[in-house]
């Protein structure tokens, strides 16, 4: 009921905007605007940051997350980190302007450190996270209001490295996320959180079938244990998986899964797009198709797997995934050269669902800001520009500084 409900709510607040054409589809738009340049960040130590007291944290009660949820409302959030610190646009479930959006205080982060989010003292509020040049993760844990929370600043980790890849996922399955960081010669270094650090017995390098560095990584829940898992997309245009034991990448069911469509060039995104459980993957292509490979628990072409119309999406804009409308499937959204949100929510089988899909407005999201857990070897390109990967030259931000 709750959900019909406001459903209802929503159908009532937005036909008169699509019965008066304001929700169209996006035009495709020129490519993006370039801003004032800026030089590389020059690897130098990193900033003075307080040092957090230790504090005991609440028991784990959040259940396993949907998305970025910033302030914990059961909606994602989209956040962004700029050269001006962080900004969180919160969502109404049709816009991204909820009170409380704009800029978050936070302890942490220098422009060319790698962002990213994840709930990681599992208290239902995603928090964010950097690593920087010195191989070290720097949390800021949200308040719903901002990212200095107790417990927020370094946390002691064995998985921290420059030159990797952080992802974020309950790995473990405690309810709290966890760091992964996929490195070019030290495999999968994993990061278990205590709640206040990074090094919960357990954490060290974990063992996995899957993931070659240069390959395309992400994670999620594919078999829907309650343990998130790790995969990657590689050359060629297979999809290969590591399930989590809760100490390792290696528990059996793992290796290579069946895909529907996985074509190399595209940009693989991770999300639960039908809502059953089980994390799914959708490769946004050049063509601007999305092609959605349903989770099955053992691969990736469960019934419902195929091209999936969209609301939003043009080539070298910048996604992100959530759910936006709450309405547990997971949904997309992409920040334009104009700098504008387009969102794509899923109806289960297409992300065009009538009822949000379209232009939200937002109080955050500039061209050249950063959103957090886009795909990562974007980041790693646009952050890292020197070196040289099999993406160099691919997702260059114009403008952004390179
Ligand atoms: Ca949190
Ligand atoms: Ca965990
Ligand atoms: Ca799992
Ligand atoms: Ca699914």
């Amino acid at each position: 009921m709750k959900t019909f409900a406001r459903s209802l709510i929503i159908i009532l607040l937005v036909l008169p905007l699509a019965a008066c054409g304001l929700l169209p589809r996006p035009a495709p738009t020129a490519a993006p605007q370039p801003t004032a340049t800026e030089s590389a960040p020059p690897p130098t130590a990193p900033p003075a940051e307080p040092t957090a007291e230790p504090t005991a944290q609440p028991a784990p009660a959040a259940p396993f997350h949907a998305g970025f949820d910033y302030n914990g409302d059961g909606r994602s959030d989209v956040a962004v980190f700029t050269k001006e610190g962080w900004q969180a646009a919160l969502s109404t479930g049709v816009s991204f302007d909820a009170s409380g959006s704009g800029p978050w205080t936070a302890n942490l982060g220098m422009w060319g450190e790698i962002p990213f989010a994840g709930d990681f003292n599992g208290d239902g509020k995603t928090d964010v996270a950097v690593l920087n040049w010195n191989g070290e993760l720097w949390v800021g844990l949200s308040t719903g209001s901002s990212f200095d929370g107790e417990g927020s600043g370094l946390w002691a980790s064995p998985a921290g490295q420059w030159g990797g890849i952080p992802l974020s996922g309950d790995f473990d399955g405690d309810g709290r996320d966890d760091v992964l960081v996929f490195t070019e010669k030290d495999g999968l270094r994993v990061g278990l959180s205590t709640g206040r650090s990074f090094d919960a017995p357990g954490s060290g390098r974990w063992n996995t079938p899957a993931g070659l560095w240069s390959e395309q990584p992400f994670t999620g829940d594919f078999n829907g244990d309650g343990k998130d898992d790790m995969g990657v997309l590689n050359w060629q245009g297979q999809v290969w998986v590591g399930l989590s034991s809760g100490s390792g990448f290696d528990a059996p069911g793992g290796g290579q899964w069946t895909v529907k469509a996985a074509p190399w060039g595209g940009m693989p995104l991770s999300g639960d797009f039908d809502g059953d459980g089980k994390t799914d993957v959708a490769v946004f292509t050049p063509e601007n198709q999305w092609k959605v490979n349903l989770s099955s628990g053992s691969s990736f072409d469960a019934p419902g797997s195929g091209d999936w119309l969209s609301a939003a999406g043009l080539w070298g804009e910048l996604p992100t995934v959530g759910d936006f409308d709450g309405d547990g499937r997971a949904d997309i959204a992409m920040l334009n050269g104009n700098s504008e949100w387009w969102l794509g929510l899923s109806s289960g089988s297409s992300f065009d669902y009538p009822i949000g899909s379209g232009r939200w407005q937002s109080a955050t999201g500039k061209w050249c800001d950063v959103p957090l857990n886009a795909p990562d070897f974007w980041r790693f390109d646009h952050l890292t520009p020197n070196m040289q990967n099999i993406w160099e030259g691919r997702f260059r931000l114009a403008g952004c500084g390179q």
